[in-house]
């Protein structure tokens, strides 16, 4: 019998790069997905040099053909953790660009309906399966410019609760993840379209955002309990953070 194996999509950075290597670390035959070939492919040589099993896959999630043929490529799926996402802008509804708005539903709602529906059927033959989704607090509440962003999370944590309800009998988990403050490489880089100095000032004066380790560390958690076990949602903030509109910052 094969390995218990995990998906990840958007495993080539942050988040989901720290989740294949905790996931690789409990024992996990991770899969790392990303449009970036050459990431996920040096983080799979690295964990497989440590001992870990770990393959790559390119991959773009808003491309149904070709999540198709992945999902046709993979002998089993036992966890898949959607985490391929991003943000597009900070502009109010007013001014927000339409193709932004679109590029966000693509990603971060088709692209989880996109694999988590080529996926099911493995994960229901697992036998004991669990569907994982990275959202975030812009799913549950909104901020002043989240517009794009926040209508997209939202539509990801509707697609995630509606789905528990449907595989309800079924052996299959779904579990909801929604971090805040989160200080990645590319979260914020990306949504200020390669601005480093407003990516930097998201972060100004907060004691200690949310790593992606940290994150990494509550699916971890989430993925490894019993498998009766389903932690529907799990927010996590940093304590910096009360509401998506409420941060401390330190004067400086
Ligand atoms: C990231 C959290 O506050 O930038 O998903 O929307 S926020």
């Amino acid at each position: 019998m094969s390995t218990r194996t995990a998906v990840v999509t958007g495993a080539s950075s942050g988040i989901g790069a720290a989740t294949a290597r905790k996931l690789a670390e409990a024992g996990y035959r991770v899969v790392l997905t990303a449009r970036r070939a050459e990431r996920v492919e040096a983080l799979a040589a690295e964990l497989t040099a440590a001992g870990r099993e770990a393959v790559a896959h390119p991959l773009d999630v808003t491309d149904r053909q070709a999540v198709d043929a992945f999902a046709a490529s993979l002998d089993r799926c036992d966890v898949l953790v959607n985490n391929a996402g991003g943000a597009f802008g900070l502009d109010p509804v007013a001014e927000g660009d339409p193709a932004d708005w679109r590029a966000m539903y693509e990603v971060n709602v088709l692209g989880v309906l996109h694999v988590t529906q080529a996926l099911l059927p493995a994960l229901k033959g697992s036998g004991d399966g669990t569907v994982v989704v990275l959202s975030s607090t812009a799913g549950l509440g909104t901020y002043e410019g989240g517009g794009g962003y926040v209508a997209a999370k939202h539509g990801a944590h509707a697609l995630t609760e509606t789905l528990r309800l449907e595989l309800c009998g079924a052996p299959v988990r779904v579990v909801e993840v929604a971090p805040g403050m989160v200080r990645t490489d590319e979260f914020s880089l990306t949504r200020f379209r390669g601005d480093q100095e407003r990516a930097d000032a998201v972060y100004a004066g907060v004691a200690d955002p949310l790593t992606a380790e940290d994150v990494a560390d509550t699916v971890a958690w989430a993925v490894t309990r019993p498998s009766h076990v389903n932690i529907d949602l799990l927010v996590v903030r940093p304590r910096a953070q009360a509401s998506n509109t409420k941060v401390h910052r330190e004067p400086r």
